[in-house]
């Protein structure tokens, strides 16, 4: 890539490594519950957690939002040459990445190169960029999580991608998300993902709701084919959100879409990609999400940042709420820990968090939030009293006519016949406040 300076400069000077100094440390750039070496059931804590950068909010966003202009000026982003800027943002998250001491990375195609003035200009934009990280990821043994076409912010988008009335317009979409699969490949990213921003609609009168999503899901499918046909063989994911940009997201939450996959044949090769602010605004709490992935064999991945809860919009803080990511981690924990994807910081630090250090700090409590999040929720399965409370509310159908009734050996009217022969039944309690003070005492130990 000879013509672009490759600027040998430091981004976040005067930050190092940033290292685990325990619960007593007072050091803002260390990590108090972060210890990435440690040994739990086994496995290191850096595997458990499976953290992930996302290029978008660290890299490329800039503060603005609808009410004020951009406040984050990142030195990387202003050559005024938008390819030289690919190059430096590239130098700058890949010295972020390795200070912080995350595994893994996440990108959209435009986060990493921008857009050319045709789709093959864009595509060779990307491989030119391809190459720059690729090379990065040997040198520093950082891994690509996920790559994303993005769908959403180009005005060709304003009516949808995938769901696009215009054909033109789904077909831009499919060459991007063909380049984006083939940069992911090449980057031996372990997942694909697609999020649906523009993938729902305002008003139905002018929405042909099944036609689109039928749409929706023949490009799935197609991308689904391609991928395999180049030899990918991770999962893709689906992101459920509801609302936000679209009135009406198609994906709506984590049942819509399970629901949604099964019903075009691709439970198979895709799986979800759960993020806490996305559940929020569903009306769920963020563990509901993460059960129910669970529950279907279908967690993929998980965009780790919270909402401000008392407000209807699409935040993306850095978690700070350990009640929730022991939650989160307990769901997680239940379906075995990660199979696939990991903790991605789809998470920025806020408009008026200037300084340089301030990224590190978001991304420090972010992960020590969910490092204390998975050591509370491995005590509360050690500590056992949670379990055993869970699994005698339902001891009834272990064995008997509860039993019987569960692997199948009721008829309706056999199963009718049972309902008087328990006496006084129902009056038995659900224990809440009790499931919450073990939960309160195994945090606050
Ligand atoms: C937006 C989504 C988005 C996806 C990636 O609300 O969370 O950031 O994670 O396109
Ligand atoms: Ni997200």
């Amino acid at each position: 890539m000879a013509e672009y300076f490759i600027e040998n400069k430091e981004y976040f000077p005067g930050i190092g490594k940033i290292s685990y100094e325990g619960k007593t440390s007072k050091n803002n750039l260390a990590f108090k519950y972060y210890d990435a070496e440690k040994i739990i059931r086994g496995k290191k804590m850096a595997d458990w957690l499976r953290f992930a950068i996302a290029y978008w909010h660290s890299f490329c966003g800039d503060g603005a939002d609808p009410f004020g202009q951009a406040t984050h000026i990142f030195p990387w982003n202003s050559t005024g040459d938008p390819m030289q800027n690919a190059v430096n943002r590239a130098n700058a998250a890949f010295e972020f990445i390795t200070k912080i001491g995350a595994p893994y990375y996440t990108w959209h195609d435009r986060d990493i190169a921008p857009e050319g003035a045709s789709p093959d200009e864009s595509a060779r934009n990307l491989a030119l960029i391809i190459d720059e990280l690729k090379t990065r990821q040997e040198a520093t043994g950082v891994k690509l999580l996920w790559g994303i076409a993005k769908l959403s912010a180009d005005t060709r988008f304003m009516n949808g991608a995938g769901t696009n009335p215009e054909f033109a317009v789904l077909a831009h979409a499919a060459n991007q998300i063909k380049n984006a699969l083939d940069a992911t490949i090449k980057l031996g990213g372990e997942g694909f993902a697609f999020w649906g921003g523009r993938e729902g609609y305002m008003s139905l009168l002018n929405t042909d709701c099944k036609r689109e999503r039928e749409h929706l899901a023949r490009l799935l499918t197609l991308a689904r084919d391609y991928g395999r046909k180049q030899g990918f063989t991770g999962y893709f994911y689906i992101e459920p959100k509801p609302m936000e940009p679209t009135k009406h997201q198609y994906d709506f939450d984590a049942e819509t879409v399970v629901g949604f996959l099964r019903a075009h044949g691709l439970e198979k090769d895709f799986k979800l990609n759960i993020e806490a602010n996305a559940a929020e605004l569903a009306g769920h709490d963020f563990a509901h999400e993460l059960q129910v992935a669970v529950d279907n064999d279908m967690l993929g991945s998980v965009d780790a940042n919270c909402g401000e809860p008392r407000n209807a919009w699409d935040t993306d803080r850095f978690a700070g709420n350990v009640y929730e990511t022991t939650l989160a981690m307990l769901a997680i924990l239940r379906g075995g820990g990660f199979k696939t994807g990991g903790l991605n910081f789809d998470a920025k630090i806020r408009r008026n968090s200037i300084d340089p250090e301030d990224l590190f700090i978001g991304h420090i409590g972010g992960m020590d939030t969910f490092a204390f999040g998975l050591e509370s929720a491995i005590a509360v399965l050690d500590d056992g009293r949670i379990p055993a409370l869970l699994k005698n509310r339902y001891a009834s159908f272990d064995s008997g006519d509860g039993a019987q009734f569960e692997s199948g050996g009721f008829s309706l009217e056999t199963l009718a016949g049972r309902a008087g022969a328990y006496g006084k039944i129902g009056w038995t309690s659900g224990k809440q406040e009790l499931f919450e003070n073990i939960l309160q005492e195994i945090i606050l130990q």
